[in-house]
């Protein structure tokens, strides 16, 4: 697929706010700063599309994007922890909560994991929510240019084999490297394969 035009919409602050339109969308998700908005650029060709920075939670609202004018990727902010009382609760906010579980021309989510870390228990509860959600997924490990190409394999096979405790499937797998643009292709082919699949579907 041929990114010929990728352009800013709108930032919504809650799900009622989201674009009414029919454009199927993707959804990026994924712990802050694991990059999310990096990958969008890198995706789309726009340097500057998506706010970037070493400053975690920079991107704080729904955003999104018009793709070829036929679909849309959508910038999420990202999860962490919050203390509650002496234990850690994933949080995320309500409105991507909302977004994730109630926003009904979402085709894929795809939530971005650092291919640096071994299996991340906030990654892994995250996946067991979006599992209940019932929306489809796809995991795309990022930052694999940071480290060797048997270290990162070694932590994807690692998150696979964690995610069989409650899933017996093994979820659809991507990587990339927002830095040198590898594996780009193969996550626009991905997008491509949904897109002609709901057409198929839908028609
Ligand atoms: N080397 C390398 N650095 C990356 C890659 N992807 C992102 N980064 C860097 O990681 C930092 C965070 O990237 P962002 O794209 O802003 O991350 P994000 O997930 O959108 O972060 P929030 O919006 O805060 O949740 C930036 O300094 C990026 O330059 C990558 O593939 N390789
Ligand atoms: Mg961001």
């Amino acid at each position: 697929m041929k990114i010929k035009t990728a352009a800013f919409e709108v930032s919504a602050p809650d799900l009622r706010s989201c674009p009414k339109w029919a454009l199927p969308e993707f959804a990026l998700i994924g712990r802050s700063n694991v990059g999310k908005s990096s990958l969008l650029n890198l995706l789309t060709e726009r340097r500057e599309l998506a706010k970037v920075s070493d400053t975690p939670g920079k991107t704080k609202l729904i955003n999104f994007f018009v793709i070829n004018g036929a679909w849309s990727l959508v910038d999420l902010p990202g999860y962490g922890y919050a203390e509650v009382g002496r234990q850690r609760r994933l949080e995320f906010n309500e409105a991507v909560a909302n977004f994730l579980s109630g926003r009904r021309n979402l085709r894929c989510v795809f939530v971005l994991i650092d291919s640096r870390l071994p299996p991340q228990p906030i990654d892994l509860e995250f996946l067991r929510w979006l599992e209940g959600v019932g929306v489809p997924f796809a995991l795309i490990f990022t930052k694999t240019d940071k480290q060797s190409a048997s270290q990162g394999q070694t932590n994807i096979d690692a998150f696979i084999q964690a995610t069989r405790e409650w899933r017996a499937e093994r979820p659809d797998v991507l990587a990339i490297s927002s830095k040198t643009g590898a594996g780009r292709t193969d996550i626009l082919n991905y997008i491509s394969s949904v897109l002609a699949r709901h057409n198929r579907t839908s028609g």
